[in-house]
């Protein structure tokens, strides 16, 4: 970054927005975002903006640069994602109160430029503790894709419920889907294949890849509710909204298994144009271990032959995996074999220790929403470390990128995403964008207080974390 004082570019009412037919989506969208910020009317046009969004050089994926004088904005990149990062870096750049209509608008002159550190940075989002709507969800897209994180893990079934409408299997939905599948028997609901289409679209469209989780072995109390033929012994069993874990599985000696899993995952690989796919694989405490490897020696493979890359919670790393597929760290331990050996095997991993990035864990010990199995997660804790330190065997060449998860036993509105999300998302944001070497625990927490009257202003909620002096 070189900032140069003397070039301030100022938004005036006859700022305009200008780039080539590729990229005409992209400068709608900022031009909507200035129009609600400004008032001005903010045409776009095919040249001669005063910003001009250009798709030309940096052809590294999601490199772009900045440049602002007084005369202009240029925001120019190799991709679309490259561009949509630049236009999110220039949000930045505007005052908070931007954010309310009729203010004086300053870009700050200089120059920028930038490129992200991994090529995964995702958020996850529970659905299936608490069923969230599609509003709810492109609403979490939204403020995800303002960070530069751009996938969206999307945990769709769990032993509470289940909220993807899978063909042939209406009674998953039906009744893993209905009132009252939530924990403490809050809410209920699920995506029917078109919601979820559209989600996955308006998605794209921020740069965000969704990427959908189906929880198996275990985790899958909801699904053998609505299909009894599903446990080992064929016997019912009933619905469940505590949130305890670890006691149903499917079962890896029966036929019936894998002809309802292979249905599940060629049903998801189909409404997913993103390459990963995630089939769960975590604390399947009711699995023997032996049954565990028996499943996944069969199942990983299914996802393979359905086009797709398979993601795994890293217990799946226990077994003998497919070049390809991406094991996700997220205990405390300090220490985990398989994935160093996955690593050491050329595997790619995803790291989300849950005494770091997990947005569910508590603040505090005074936190209203929250759980605390993995200690609370103040901001600095979020923020100051190194994913590529964090596991002996599994450097900085070994990770595809960083994850925050959000599991939604304790939420229950996009107000509660918020609150859990923000700041610590920015935290797990700003680590899989920028270079170790280039962060800086007094720097994030400076500014980080700029977004206090930002997210008043937008009516955010966020969490007042006393870690941060907060501005306004
Ligand atoms: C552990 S993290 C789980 C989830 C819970 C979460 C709560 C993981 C792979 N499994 O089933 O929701 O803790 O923090």
């Amino acid at each position: 970054m070189r900032p140069d004082p003397a070039a301030n570019f100022h938004l005036s009412p006859t700022v305009s927005v200008s780039a080539a037919p590729e990229a005409a989506d992209i400068a709608e969208q900022l031009a909507q975002l200035l129009r609600r910020a400004t008032g001005h009317p903010v045409p776009v046009t095919r040249d001669g903006g005063s910003i001009r969004i250009l798709l030309e050089g940096y052809d590294k994926n999601e490199a772009y640069r900045i440049d602002i004088t007084a005369e202009s904005v240029t925001l120019r990149a190799g991709t679309g994602s490259g561009l949509f990062a630049a236009v999110q870096t220039l949000r930045q750049l505007l005052p908070a109160e931007a954010a309310e209509a009729a203010e004086i608008e300053v870009v700050p002159g200089g120059t920028i430029e930038d490129e992200p550190r991994f090529a995964y940075r995702g958020a996850m989002l529970d659905l299936a503790r608490h069923f969230f709507t599609p509003a709810e969800i492109r609403s979490y897209i939204d403020t995800i894709a303002q960070f530069k994180i751009n996938h969206l893990h999307l945990h769709l079934t769990d032993d509470q419920g289940w909220r993807l409408e899978i063909p042939g299997w209406p009674r998953l939905t039906e009744i893993g889907g209905a009132e009252g599948t939530g924990v403490d028997g809050a809410g209920g609901g699920f995506l029917t294949r078109p919601e979820y289409a559209d989600l996955v679209a308006y998605a794209e469209r921020r740069f965000v890849t969704i990427v959908p989780e189906i929880d198996l072995p275990g985790h899958v109390n909801a699904a053998q509710v609505a299909y009894p033929e599903l446990t080992c012994d064929g016997e019912p069993v009933g619905p469940r909204t505590d949130a305890e874990v670890g006691y149903s599985s499917l079962c890896a000696n029966r036929e019936e298994t894998y002809a309802f899993v292979e249905d599940v995952i060629r049903e998801v690989a189909a409404l997913t144009p993103g390459p990963f796919l995630h089939i769960g694989g975590d604390e399947a405490f009711s699995t023997p271990p032996e049954d565990y490897r028996t499943f996944l020696t069969r199942v990983l493979p299914m996802v393979g032959k359905y086009g797709k890359r398979v993601v795994g919670w890293h217990e799946m790393a226990a077994v003998d995996l497919p070049p390809t597929a991406v094991p996700q760290y997220w205990r405390v331990e300090p220490a985990d074999d398989g994935v160093a050996r996955a690593a050491r095997t050329g595997h790619q991993v995803i790291m989300s220790p849950a005494d770091r990035s997990y947005l569910d864990m508590k603040y505090d010990k005074d936190s209203p929403l929250g759980l605390d199995w993995a200690g609370v997660v103040g901001v600095e804790r979020s923020y100051d470390w190194d994913p590529a330190v964090r596991l002996p065997g599994v450097g900085e060449e070994s990770l595809l990128g960083v994850e925050a998860p959000l599991w939604s036993e304790t939420l229950r509105s996009v107000a509660d995403i918020e609150f859990m999300a923000l700041p610590r998302l920015l935290a797990i944001a700003e680590i899989g964008w920028t270079p170790r070497a280039a962060r800086d625990w007094s720097s994030f927490r400076a500014r980080l207080a700029g977004f206090g009257p930002r997210w008043t202003a937008e009516g955010v909620n966020f969490h007042r974390s006393p870690e941060i002096d907060w501005e306004g």
